[in-house]
């Protein structure tokens, strides 16, 4: 399936040396300009540009082992091997451990609190890609990474770097010029809020969703030009420190990505009524000054932007938010 990978992963083999134990930790992210759509579903080749943010110290740490038989274990439970996690990990591992399939034992620990509804595939691939490198001795850049990992999730492949962090969406037919790229840019003020509405398990995979919206929403016809204009308005305006712009352009960008998943046949919606909700009484406050954007992504949780010296006003709109420094500790 994805050959150039091999190819890479063959090149980068920097001597024969046994397998070893490695450790990796990579962070999650939340996009302000989404990702929504593949141009080729095997490559994870998306339809536009997106942009993110990374959340520091909420993410995934994965360590690696050779073992006498293939393990698999998630926060600190092993899981049986014919669960969909297992398949999906072991079939991305042999990408690296080639024709003899070293036996590895792969413990994958979250760092995002559970109840954030956010443990991520991008964090978790990420993390994946770095450890089985680090254990099959691999030299390879983060970019180059960044390509791999693309491969088990699209959204992974922005999760190589701390900070801000865009999704070149690339012309190549074998997606090698479709990876992550760090901006550079450090915005220590810049917050984000988890306001969570609702941790029950999605109906509609993200796979899944994008698949059938790309397939027969009407509205889909215009989004790749338009996440690409968001993604350059909001690059643009990270760079110029021009936080109304970020937020206006991010919340806009979301609000659209999922006005076409409603116009998909049959339609459906990861927003609830409670998700809603909270977009109402931000509004409201915005409306009396609250300086604070929301972003979602394929779920009902709710992502708030703001600038630090908003924070006191955002808790005291939602008292129950969860605030992440992207920079402090990353
Ligand atoms: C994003 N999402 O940009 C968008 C916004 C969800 C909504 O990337 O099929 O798990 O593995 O490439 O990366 C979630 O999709 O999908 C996602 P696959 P992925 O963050």
């Amino acid at each position: 399936m994805a050959d150039a990978a091999r190819e890479l992963i063959q090149y980068a083999r920097r001597d024969a040396s046994e397998p070893q134990r490695f450790t990796a930790y990579a962070p999650s992210n939340i996009a302000l300009a989404k990702y929504w759509g593949k141009r080729d579903t095997i490559l994870n080749l998306p339809c536009n540009s997106s942009l993110s943010i990374s959340l520091g110290t909420w993410g995934t740490e994965t360590t690696i082992e050779p073992a006498e038989r293939d393990e698999v274990i998630l926060n600190g439970e092993t899981l049986a091997i014919d669960t969909a996690f297992v398949r999906k990990t072991l079939a991305f591992a042999d990408l690296f451990r080639g024709a003899n399939k070293t036996p590895l034992h792969i413990s994958t620990v979250n760092t995002v609190p559970t109840a954030a509804g956010l443990a991520s595939s991008a964090s978790g691939f990420a993390a994946l890609t770095k450890a089985l490198c680090g254990t099959f001795a691999l030299d390879l850049t983060e970019i180059e990474m960044s390509l791999i990992a693309r491969l088990g999730s699209g959204s992974a492949a922005r999760s190589f770097w701390h900070g801000f962090v865009k999704w070149n969406v690339g012309e190549a037919e074998d997606g090698n010029d479709s990876r992550g790229v760090p901006l550079g840019i450090e915005w220590p003020e810049f917050r984000i809020a988890i306001l969570h509405v609702d941790s029950s398990q999605k109906k509609v995979s993200s796979r899944d969703g994008m698949n059938h919206t790309v397939e027969t929403s009407p509205l889909f016809k215009a989004w790749p030009a338009l996440a690409e204009r968001d993604c350059s308005t909001i690059e643009k305006a990270i760079k110029d420190r021009d936080f109304q712009t970020v937020g206006e352009t991010a919340e806009a960008n979301a609000l659209a990505m999922h006005a076409t998943m409603q116009a998909a046949r049959p339609s459906f919606s990861y927003l609830t009524s409670r998700t809603w909700g909270v977009l109402e009484r931000l509004w409201q406050a915005r409306e009396e000054g609250l300086h604070a954007y929301a972003t979602m992504d394929a779920g009902p949780n709710v992502k708030l932007l703001f600038l630090a010296d908003e924070a006191g006003n955002v808790l005291d709109t939602f008292s129950d938010a969860q605030v992440i420094s992207p920079w402090v500790n990353a």
